[in-house]
C-alpha cells in the first residue's frame, strides 16, 4: 500500500486540492462519453443526476477485518467501537459521496449512550439505516442459549429471550433515528428429522408477529432469508419463498431483503427481484459478491453482469412507475484487503451497475421483447453495460464533495497508518469474524 502524508482524507479543502489535477481528463471523457450518449438518444446529465442521488447503507461490521471460520487476521488501526467505526464510515462516505448511512448490528454495536452516537454520528454527517439484531450467537450472561435456535427454538424462553432481543434493537434504533429492523436467523438443522419443519416455521411466524406488533408505524421489517449456514440441512427462512410467505402473513410493513450472497450458486437472483416487485415486498438489498457461497466479497468483483440485471430490474420498475424504495446496504466481510478501500470501491460498483441499468433503451427493448429479438434484446442490454460509465459516477462524485479518485486519495492521506497508531489493537479484537 502506498505510503501517506498524514492528512485527514475527509477534509474538504484536501479533496478539492485533489481534484484539481485530475478535473480536465474527466471533462474530456465525460464529454466524450456525453457525444456519444446524444448519439443513442440519451442525455448524460440526467443520468448523472440520478447516479448523484444513489445511495446504500454501510455495514458497521463491515469496517474491521472481517474473518472465515479458520482465522481472522486483524488488520492496522481497526475501529474499537461503534464511534470509531463511524468515523471510518465517515471515510467511505466523504470520498464517494455515496454511503450517507450506517447499519448498525446489535449487540456488537451496542454502547453506553446512543444519544452521543447519534451526535456523533450527525457531526460526522451520517445517519442510520437499519438496524440489525443478533440471535444467532450466544452473548456473555445470556440466559437462554441459541445453539439450538431462537426465535423458532422448541423452548418458550428461548422465543421470548429473542423477540425481547429484537423489540429492544427497535427501541435502539427508533432513538438513533433509523426506520427498519432486518431480521436475519440462523435457525434450522443440521439433519433431517432434527427439526420438525412445519411447527419451526409456525414458531417463526408466531414469534415474528410479536416483533412486528413492537414495529413504530412508520418503520419496516426486513426478512432475509438464506439458503444454509449455519444451518446445513435445512434452514427456517431459507428462500424468497418463505421469506414472502412471512411477509405476507406478518402484515404491509413486512418486506423481504435480498442478499446476493444468500441463494444456491448460479440462481437467477434478478428474477427473484422481478417477483418480489410484482409482489409489492421488494424491501432492499443486502449487496456483496460471491463465487460460491456466502462469500461477503465486494459488489460487482465476480459477476458484475449480474449486479447490472439486478439494477435493470430495478430500473424497469422505475420506468413503469411503479412505486419502490427499497433499502440499499453493503453486507461484506474484508479479510484481505483494507475495509475502507473496499467499501469505496464496492459503493462505486454499484453506482455503476446503477447508472449501466439508466442506460437501457426501454422502448427499444419492450419493442425486441414483443418480436420476440432474443438477440436484439440481449444486445440492449449488453450496449448499456459495456458502456464505460466511469466519467459519469466520478462527475456524480465530484458533485457530492467527493472525491475523482477516492481510493488514490486515501492511499495519500496516510488514514490508515494515523489509525494505526492511535488504535492500538483491543485485547481480543474488535470486529467479529461473522458476516
Ligand atoms: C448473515 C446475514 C446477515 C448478517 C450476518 C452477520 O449471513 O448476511 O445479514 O447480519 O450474516
Ligand atoms: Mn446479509
Ligand atoms: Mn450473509
Amino acid at each position: 500500500m502506498a505510503q501517506g502524508r498524514n492528512v485527514d482524507p475527509r477534509d474538504a479543502d484536501y479533496i478539492v486540492a485533489a481534484n484539481v489535477p485530475l478535473e480536465a481528463a474527466l471533462d474530456a471523457d465525460y464529454q466524450a462519453l456525453g457525444a456519444q450518449l446524444v448519439r443513442r438518444g440519451l442525455d448524460i446529465e440526467a443520468v448523472t443526476r440520478s447516479v448523484a442521488d444513489f445511495s446504500v447503507a454501510l455495514p458497521s461490521w463491515g469496517v474491521g477485518t472481517g474473518g472465515t471460520r479458520f482465522a481472522r487476521f486483524p488488520g492496522p488501526g481497526e475501529p474499537r467501537n461503534v464511534f470509531e467505526k463511524l468515523e471510518d464510515c465517515a471515510v467511505v462516505h466523504r470520498l464517494t459521496g455515496a454511503t450517507p448511512t450506517v447499519s448498525l448490528h446489535l449487540p456488537w454495536d451496542a454502547c453506553e449512550d446512543y444519544g452521543a452516537l447519534k451526535a456523533h454520528a450527525a457531526r460526522l454527517g451520517l445517519g442510520f439505516d437499519a438496524v440489525n439484531s443478533n440471535t444467532f450467537q450466544d452473548q456473555r450472561g445470556q440466559r437462554e442459549s441459541y445453539q439450538f435456535g431462537s426465535l423458532t427454538h422448541t423452548s418458550a424462553a428461548v422465543r421470548a429471550q429473542a423477540i425481547e432481543h429484537n423489540l429492544e434493537c427497535i427501541r435502539i434504533g427508533r432513538e438513533l433515528g433509523s426506520q427498519a429492523l432486518t431480521l436475519w436467523i440462523g435457525d434450522g438443522a443440521n439433519f433431517p428429522g432434527q427439526q420438525h419443519l412445519a411447527r419451526a416455521f409456525e414458531r417463526y411466524l408466531e414469534s415474528a408477529s410479536r416483533i412486528y406488533a413492537g414495529l413504530p408505524a412508520d418503520w419496516r421489517l426486513l426478512i432475509e432469508h438464506k439458503m444454509y449456514e449455519p444451518a446445513f440441512y435445512a434452514t427456517v427462512i431459507q428462500d424468497w419463498g418463505s421469506s414472502l410467505m412471512a411477509a405476507q402473513a406478518l402484515g404491509p410493513k413486512a418486506y423481504c431483503l435480498v442478499d446476493l450472497g444468500h441463494h444456491a450458486p448460479n440462481v437467477n437472483i434478478e428474477m427473484i427481484v422481478a417477483r418480489l416487485i410484482h409482489a409489492g415486498r421488494l424491501g432492499g438489498f443486502h449487496f456483496n459478491d460471491s463465487k460460491y457461497g456466502d462469500d461477503d466479497l465486494d459488489a460487482g468483483s465476480i459477476d458484475p453482469y449480474r449486479l447490472f440485471l439486478v439494477f435493470n430490474e430495478l430500473a424497469d420498475a422505475a420506468w413503469r412507475q411503479v412505486p419502490l424504495q427499497p433499502a440499499h446496504m453493503l453486507d461484506q466481510s474484508h479479510n484481505v484487503t483494507d475495509p475502507i478501500e473496499s467499501l469505496m470501491a464496492s459503493a462505486i460498483e454499484l453506482t455503476r451497475a446503477c447508472a449501466q441499468a439508466l442506460l437501457v433503451d426501454r422502448a427499444a427493448l419492450a419493442a425486441l421483447q414483443e418480436a420476440n429479438d432474443a438477440l436484439g434484446a440481449t444486445q440492449a442490454l449488453k450496449r448499456a453495460f459495456t458502456t464505460d460509465v466511469t466519467p459519469i459516477l466520478a462527475r456524480a462524485r465530484l458533485r457530492r464533495g467527493g472525491a475523482i479518485d477516492p481510493i488514490g486519495l486515501y492511499r495519500q492521506s496516510g488514514y490508515r497508518a494515523a489509525c494505526a497508531a492511535a488504535r492500538p489493537a483491543a485485547a481480543g479484537g474488535s470486529a467479529s469474524g461473522i458476516v
